[in-house]
């Protein structure tokens, strides 16, 4: 049944086809997006929820400060490639992307899993004290000081308090997060028009969802986070290339081979 759903979406040249609109389609659709996620978001809802109140200390976050720049990047390159992996096993999931050849696959990734990662993050932000879960506690801006880029920081920071406001429900972070990842728009695809086409499910679906929920309005604030989404990854790569100048030795030896491999 799966097989048959995602083939679907593949070969038909018209995605607004009475075939794709068919209800249960898209009801497969969403399902399977909305399994994917839930499957590989790490941490249920309510397991961070139970976790709010553990905190990093004085003296952890002190120990975070010391460290040097690029020791606390090895760190964090470890924690957001622990992360995209999560959402590569995500990506693999979404009706379509499989059948997409194996370079605009990684074509997508590369632009678009730290943005996912970013997307991901509201769900492990507390905006009441504006801190994250990052190894194993909920930290604030502050324990990112060594990595000396504090205006990415406070960007990252900005944009988890914008996305938590929109208070969007599992399903919806799920289908925004396809959508976020899925693009035809970005750089060195090969088979830009099929991407376009699993691009047209996904925002079909997502479309679908909104409207079942009532807040078809959300599809424009949406729009406009992932506008900032494209921001943000691009300040991302330029503070890795100031990185990689000022210390090639760790990128090239200490990064984890995924982080480099998608990112450097
Ligand atoms: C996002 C949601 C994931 C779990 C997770 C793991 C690592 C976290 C990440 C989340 C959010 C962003 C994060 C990251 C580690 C470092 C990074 C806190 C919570 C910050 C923004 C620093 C980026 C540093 C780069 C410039 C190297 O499921």
């Amino acid at each position: 049944h799966d097989l048959m759903a995602i083939h679907s979406y593949n070969t038909l040249e018209d995605p607004y086809s009475l075939y794709t609109h068919s209800l249960r389609n898209i009801d497969e659709l969403c399902a399977s997006i909305v399994r994917s996620y839930r499957e590989t978001s790490q941490y249920r809802v309510e397991e961070l929820q139970a976790l709010r109140w553990k905190l990093f200390c004085r003296d952890e976050i002190q120990a975070f400060q010391s460290k040097s720049v690029d020791e606390m990047w090895q760190h964090c390159a470890i924690r957001l490639t622990d992360a995209v992996q999560y959402v590569v096993e995500f990506a693999k999931h979404i009706p379509g992307f499989r059948m997409l050849s194996q370079n605009d696959q990684i074509a997508l990734l590369k632009t678009g899993s730290m943005e996912v990662v970013l997307v991901r993050m509201s769900r492990f932000f507390n905006t009441e004290n504006s801190t994250v879960f990052f190894d194993g506690k909920f930290a604030g801006a502050e324990v990112f000081k060594s990595l000396a880029c504090a205006d990415l920081i406070t960007a990252v920071f900005d944009f988890a308090h914008s996305m938590c406001a929109l208070k969007l429900t599992e399903q919806q972070i799920a289908l925004f997060s396809a959508l976020v990842l899925i693009n035809s728009d970005r750089p060195c695809l090969e088979d830009r028009s099929r991407v376009q086409r699993v691009q047209r499910s996904v925002e079909y679906g997502l479309r679908h969802i909104l409207h079942r929920d009532n807040q078809e309005s959300l599809m424009h604030k949406l729009y406009q986070r992932m506008a900032v989404l494209r921001s943000l990854s691009g300040l991302h790569m330029e503070k890795l290339r100031w990185f990689c100048q000022r210390y090639p030795l760790t990128a090239y030896s200490l990064f984890p081979p995924l982080y480099k491999e998608l990112f450097a």
